[in-house]
């Protein structure tokens, strides 16, 4: 039995102008700002400096926006603000009400961290957080969050590309597939103690997937490390993929040979497939995929296909009927 409200995109009279998202006149002027220097800035992906601190991330409420004011993705999109991406959260180990996640993290403190890397490779390796910040640099990189439920956001993401932990693990040949594994905590995260969902979350993708430059793990968001209802400390981010592939709190990446099991093919493999790309043709079964609502925005917008990246990975799928394989 499917519960009605898991993904439902149904409207709520509280979500057409939730209250944490809603922009003053003002706001909108300091994020609308269409400056040429500002969309330049933002189609190039900067390297910032490599000195995230170790905070514990749930402690971080707000942050400089004024560091990225007039900052755009490479559409022309204004970033979500700070405070809607970090109260209108999808994380089901701690609540299904979205505007409610960001209070239910208290217990929940992500250091020490450590991410097993394994399987099918030549080099497996366990690091601690602190040492993927060390040995990874992390860059910025301003993408579209694209929900299955119908809703989007524009988030400035600080990561690296898992190309580069994946080639120092050094996948054999019969690896064609990356396993991910969210941790399990249920004393410290109380959605996990519903029994509707096969606990710990899992997700995957195809190595090819899984090696390509938009593909990063990300540590951080606007310049600062993660908050715990983001995916604290590390989690996946792979834009042209609904959001529910990218999936939070990551402590295991396995190279595996058969197309990984995911948490929500699981709960329903008719409405959530494998590869979940981000196509405004190929509709969910209880509703359409044509349009989405951008946070912080009034009127419905067109979804792109492949979230807006086709150009960048239409490569990965070609020969694929993307209908069959949804
Ligand atoms: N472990 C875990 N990862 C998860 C989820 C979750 O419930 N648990 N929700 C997914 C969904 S449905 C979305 S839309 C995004 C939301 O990411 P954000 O809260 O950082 O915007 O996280 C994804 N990753
Ligand atoms: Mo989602």
């Amino acid at each position: 039995m499917i519960n009605k409200s898991y993904h439902d995109n149904s409207i709520k009279s509280s979500e057409i102008t939730p209250k944490k998202v809603y922009l003053s006149r003002r706001d909108f002027m300091k994020m609308g700002v269409v400056s040429a220097a500002a969309a330049f800035l933002a189609a190039c992906t900067g390297e910032v400096e490599n000195s995230v601190s170790l905070l514990t991330p749930s402690a971080i409420t707000s942050v400089d926006e004024s560091r990225v004011k007039g900052t755009m993705d490479e559409l022309g999109s204004a970033l979500t603000p700070f405070k809607a991406v970090t109260n209108y959260n999808n994380f089901y180990e701690f609540s299904l009400g979205k505007e409610e996640v960001a209070n239910m993290t208290t217990k929940f403190n992500p250091l020490p961290w450590s991410l097993e890397v394994s399987g099918l490779v030549r080099n497996p390796k366990t690091f601690g957080f602190e040492d993927i910040l060390k040995k990874y640099s992390q860059e910025e990189r301003i993408y579209r969050l694209r929900c299955v439920e119908g809703w989007s956001m524009v988030i400035p993401w600080l990561g690296f590309p898992l190309a580069q932990l994946l080639k120092e693990a050094d996948p054999l040949s019969d690896a064609k597939y990356v396993r991910f594994v969210s941790v399990s905590r249920p004393e410290e995260m109380p959605g996990q103690s519903n029994p509707s969902f096969p606990w710990p979350y899992q997700e995957g993708l195809r190595i090819d997937e899984a090696m390509h430059d938009l593909t990063i793990l990300a540590t951080g968001l606007y310049g600062d490390p993660l908050p715990a209802q983001n995916g604290a400390p590390i989690r996946l981010v792979v834009p042209w993929k609904y959001g529910f592939k990218s999936i939070k709190s990551v402590v295991k990446i396995e190279l595996v040979n058969e197309q990984p099991s995911t948490l929500w093919s699981s709960v329903s493999a008719e409405e959530y497939g494998f590869y979940s790309n981000v196509n405004p043709k190929h509709a969910h079964p209880r509703w359409s995929q044509t349009s989405e609502r951008r946070i912080g925005e009034f009127s419905r917008r067109d979804t792109l296909m492949f979230n807006g990246y086709a150009s960048q990975i239409a490569g990965l799928y070609q020969g694929m009927d993307l209908d069959l394989n949804f």
